[in-house]
């Protein structure tokens, strides 16, 4: 029997298996090498992030379009100026910045990025990934990949050369929510589709078993407006539930629904126009419910909206709770999320992903995780231990392996061991 810890060795437990166990990162923007220029990283991609675009705007009188039609090297410089020399990156995104360049040990309060640029044109990008991926403490990477995507379908179309530590994600998001615009699309590629999808069921199928031979996903996606219904007498709510969840069953892969977004509430802000709302959740619960063979992995934008996620987790277990998205993934709110989480379903959930759509994020966003975590497990172990039942190491290390690993592999079978 393993010694059980005492009041004062939890905190050091929690630690050391925060720290020494690597992570499955389940949803980001990131890119295997082999899709090129895709995948984004280095000081000037990290710099203008969306996140930190949208703050540009709130403590610089710049419009929008004229910040768009600066090249990305001086939108950079201008974020640096006035995010982080005129006024101190006291944000979560900006502070992240400031945790990247202190992990490659750069100088954090520079004047300009002169010399982050010479370090980040200096790196070998694959030895950079493998240095990145230690320093995250992550061992796999899930990305994003859309067929519908003009920059990215011919590239899967060349064979791209897999890599074991990126794992594919088949993204549904034109197809379920732009059917309008793309319906030609597939027709011009000869699937013999309508525009109200209500003949397209069997061709969109075939379409995307194609796709799932090519990519390999591990999982299916979707973001989904916070008026997200279901069922629904749209392409949308067609296509759902007689060609995504299907085939999703037939290959034996989750869907992924990220439910709550208001899309470009400010189209000038393009990728940082997005906002959140509040979604009704009896659509989600009608999927659990009416879809028991199919497994969902679900994310939402609205604060006010996870507590009822986590009592529908209670009713559901072809559900799966994970992440704190976008707008939820400051500390604050991470910790209070995560606390409830764990308090209605102890370790059946994904805590985090990161999110990142710039390679080196992944140090800023997994450490901040790491760190809002502690504390909480901690607590979480010592009310346990102080009500009776002794803890030990291994305990802590089966339940962080759960939440950051196996919860995520159990729905998603093609992410393990590959
Ligand atoms: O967090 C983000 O970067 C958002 O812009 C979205 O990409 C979101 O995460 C998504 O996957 O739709
Ligand atoms: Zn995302």
């Amino acid at each position: 029997m393993p010694e059980p810890l005492s009041s004062g060795q939890i905190a050091g437990a929690v630690s050391d298996v925060l720290q020494s166990t690597a992570f499955i990162d389940m949803h980001t923007h990131l890119f295997q090498p082999s899709l090129g220029k895709l995948g984004l990283w280095g000081i000037d991609e990290l710099v203008t992030y969306h996140y930190l675009e949208a703050e540009l705007f709130r403590s610089s009188t710049m419009e929008p379009a004229q910040y768009f039609s600066l090249s990305k090297r001086a939108q950079a410089d201008l974020i640096w100026k006035t995010l982080f020399v005129d006024n101190a990156p006291i944000s979560e995104a900006t502070r992240g910045v400031v945790a990247v360049l202190q992990a490659f040990g750069l100088p954090t309060a520079s004047a300009d990025l002169t010399e982050a640029r010479r370090f980040f044109e200096s790196q070998n990008l694959h030895t950079h990934i493998g240095n990145v991926l230690q320093l995250s403490g992550v061992s796999d990477v899930v990305m994003t990949n859309d067929p519908l995507d003009p920059k990215e379908a011919p590239l899967w179309a060349a064979r791209p050369q897999a890599d074991p530590r990126f794992h594919a994600v088949l993204r549904l998001d034109r197809i379920l929510n732009k059917w309008s615009d793309h319906w030609e699309i597939l027709r011009a590629q000869g699937y013999s589709v309508d525009e109200s999808a209500s003949e397209s069921a069997g061709e969109v199928r075939r379409f995307l078993e194609r796709w799932i031979t090519t990519m390999k996903p591990v999982y299916a996606a979707c973001s989904l407006p916070d008026t997200f219904a279901f069922p629904e007498d749209s392409p949308r709510g067609r296509l759902l539930a007689d060609a995504v969840l299907p085939v999703c069953r037939q290959a034996n892969i989750p869907l992924s629904l990220m439910i709550g977004v208001r899309y470009l509430v400010n189209p000038d802000l393009r990728l940082a126009g997005d906002a959140s709302g509040l979604a009704d959740l009896r659509a989600l619960e009608t999927i659990c419910r009416r879809f028991p063979a199919n497994r969902f992995l679900v994310s939402l934008l609205s604060r006010e909206n996870q507590h009822e996620l986590c009592v529908y987790a209670r009713k559901f277990r072809n559900m799966m709770p994970f992440g704190c998205w976008w707008f939820l993934n400051n500390p604050s709110v991470v910790e209070e999320v995560t606390r409830e989480r764990v308090e209605m379903l102890g370790a059946s959930f994904i805590p985090q992903h990161s999110d990142a759509r710039v390679l080196e994020q992944l140090i800023y966003k997994w450490r901040n995780t790491r760190r809002t975590l502690a504390p909480i497990l901690t607590q979480t172990y010592s009310t346990l231990a102080e009500d009776g039942r002794p803890v030990t190491k291994a305990d802590i290390e089966h339940d962080v392996k759960r939440m950051f690993r196996g919860n995520f592999t159990q729905f998603a079978p093609a992410a393990a061991g590959r």
